[in-house]
């Protein structure tokens, strides 16, 4: 199927400069979508975004409401282009070990093979982390038939580094449930927040490097550690700067961006180091709250430009229903990147 994204290309031919200024559109309006991961494989932008349902949950704490069964791939040549829809790229159903919520995934590829990681309950309703495989970017992918031993919670992001090694990010707290493992266990009575404790350092994601075949950690999980300009840890109180979800990694001139949501007060805020494992230094917020409960996003560099993958609910006015949007993302003369209020 090909869906016209929108009318940029039309008007930028009318107006010089148009498509930075106007407004975004949603990518899409035919299915809901969101948690875009963008990847550029073979000259062209491939888009891995969670596919949003209605599923008559009510909305809570734990996200049930976002209980979604399957993902589709979408592809475009151009940022301001058509955007293809490759159909159903992997179905819950076809996850043996999978029992609900289909959430963020992300992409990568090595040697031939495309890698779909994906986060979702197993049948203990534990948030694991999945991959499946594909010859094609697109998909259909096929899943392994067991969680990554040693990955858990959800927000999956995968990058590779120029020297050919790629980390896995993760982690999400709240319904992600990264705070029930504090411990290095599962407690699954623990905490359906946080670990309640604002004076002490804030839970972290977490990062390790894949194994050469990309399909297992290589390492045990370490903290992607996110310190302020005086080295001291962020603190789990400090609700405007911690991490919560949605993890993304990339690097521009030798340095690493750490970006993620703030969750509760929805922003997307980053952080960079001189190592893929951090520590991290707090920068600041690259786009302030969209419309919407959640906010989540990727970065991803196209013919020399940066673009700023994210999500609102434009098209629905409901959380759950989400639509995915993309946006030029400037950077300052210093490398900090600028603040997008959408
Ligand atoms: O889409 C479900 C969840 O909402 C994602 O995993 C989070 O990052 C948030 O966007």
């Amino acid at each position: 199927k090909t869906i016209v994204a929108g009318s940029c290309l039309l008007l930028s031919g009318l107006t010089p400069g148009f498509c930075q200024t106007a407004k975004p559109k949603p990518l899409v309006t035919h299915i809901y979508t969101a948690d875009p991961s963008a990847h550029v494989f073979n000259g062209k932008i491939y888009i891995y975004p969670s596919h949003d349902i209605e599923a008559n949950i009510p909305q809570d704490d734990a996200g049930s409401h976002f209980a979604m069964r399957d993902y589709h791939v979408l592809s475009m040549d151009a940022i301001d282009g058509k955007v293809t829809d490759h159909g159903v790229a992997l179905d819950i159903k076809d996850i043996p070990w999978a029992g609900r919520q289909l959430w963020a995934p992300d992409a990568a590829y090595k040697n031939g093979t495309y890698y779909l990681y994906f986060p979702v309950k197993d049948k203990q309703d534990v948030f694991r982390i999945g991959v499946a495989t594909s010859k094609s970017p697109a998909g259909p992918f096929k899943a392994e038939p067991q969680p990554m031993s040693g990955a858990y919670s959800i927000d999956p992001a995968v990058f590779t580094d120029t020297d050919g090694k790629s980390y896995l990010y993760l982690g999400g707290i709240w319904g992600g449930q990264l705070q029930r493992w504090h411990t290095g266990q599962y407690e699954a009575n623990g905490s359906k927040t946080d670990l309640g404790k604002d004076k002490e350092p804030a839970l972290s994601a977490k990062v390790a490097r894949l194994s050469n075949n990309m399909l297992q950690l290589d390492e045990p999980l370490r903290d992607v550690v996110i310190v302020d300009k005086t080295g001291k840890p962020l603190l789990g109180g400090d609700h405007d700067r911690r991490f919560f979800e949605g993890a993304w990694l990339h690097k521009y001139n030798g340095t690493y961006y750490f970006s993620y949501s703030t969750g509760d007060t929805h922003f997307l805020a980053y952080a960079t180091s001189k190592s893929p494992y951090g520590p991290f230094t707090y920068q600041g917020n690259l786009m302030n709250p969209v419309t919407g409960w959640t906010t989540h996003h990727s970065i991803v560099e196209f013919k020399g430009k940066w673009y700023l993958f994210y999500h609102d609910v434009e098209l629905s006015g409901k959380t759950h229903l989400r639509n995915i949007k993309v946006r030029e993302l400037k950077r300052n003369p210093d490398g900090t990147l600028e603040t997008i209020t959408p």
